[in-house]
Order: structure tokens, then sequence, then C-alpha cells
């Protein structure tokens, strides 16, 4: 299963704590596009879809969510809940994300926004799995 949880350098003193993120240097990748997810609800999952073309870092800053990644093979859970750890999550992994807490979830990744990169049909995800298998 391509991801990895990865502890983020914490430079802290009485004013407080600073983390920094930096392409190819802390993030294993050259960050293109940053987003977070907020105002998030217990009852609604989110997600729920693969990536064919992207890598994704997650890291909740506030609360807490689990990840739910599956890479048609195995299921595993993973929860998030510090701001100094990250979520590396590669290609062709199926995620669902529950929040909890207010979690409040910042996003890098390698790319900008693609809508017809996204796989969001489970059924599809498996073919796009196996095909890549065959190959
Ligand atoms: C992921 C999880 C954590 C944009 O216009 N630009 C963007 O950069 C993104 C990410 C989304 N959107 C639009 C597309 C939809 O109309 O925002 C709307 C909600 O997106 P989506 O339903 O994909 O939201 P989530 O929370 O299910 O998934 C998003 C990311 O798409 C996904 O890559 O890992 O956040």
């Amino acid at each position: 299963m391509k991801y990895q949880l990865m502890q983020l350098n914490v430079v802290g003193d009485k004013r407080g704590k600073l983390i920094s993120l930096e392409s190819h240097k802390n993030i294993p990748f050259e960050i293109k596009r940053v987003y977070y997810i907020y105002d998030t609800s217990l009852e609604q999952m989110r997600g729920k879809h693969a990536h064919q073309n992207l890598e994704q870092l997650y890291i909740a800053i506030n609360g807490k969510c689990e990840v739910i990644l599956d890479d048609a093979i195995t299921q595993e859970s993973v929860w998030l809940e510090s701001p100094n750890v990250g979520l590396y999550i590669g290609k062709n992994i199926w995620r669902e994300i529950r929040f909890f807490d207010d979690c409040k979830l910042v996003v890098l990744a390698s790319d900008y926004y693609d809508e017809n990169e996204y796989i969001r049909d489970y059924g599809e995800f498996l073919k796009v799995i196996k095909k890549n298998n065959d190959e």
C-alpha cells in the first residue's frame, strides 16, 4: 500500500510551535496546490475516490480524522490527530475520510486540480488497478 505516516519536524519555543513544509525536502513531491477542509461534519464522509496521477499529504491541524485507505487488495485505517504528523498518499489508492472534533484538514497536492484524473466509482477503480497490474 502506497501510504506513509510522516513525522514533521517542529520548531518550538515559548512563543509557540512552527512547522515548515518544503517540496522535495520534508515533502516527497513538488507542492503545486494547497487546500484545506474545515467546518467538517461527523455525519458526512468525504473522499470516496482515488487519484490516477496525484500524490497528496494530509495534515489534521485541528481535531482528528480517520482515513480509510484501500489499494484494491487490503483496507487500512489511519488516524490523524496531530499537526506534526502528515499522511502521504500515493497514486491509485481509494480513500474515505471521517471527521471528528471540528477537524481542519490541510492537504498538499503534487498537481493542479483536474477532475479528469479522479476515479469516483469503486467498480471503475478496481478495473483500473487490474488493468495496471495486467500491463
Ligand atoms: C482529497 C480530499 C481530502 C476544487 O475546485 N478544487 C480543488 O482543489 C478540490 C480538491 C476540489 N474542488 C472542488 C470539486 C468539487 O466541486 O470542490 C468540490 C469538492 O471536492 P470533492 O468532492 O473532491 O471533495 P472531497 O473532500 O471528497 O475530496 C477532496 C479532494 O478532492 C481529494 O483529492 O483527497 O479532499
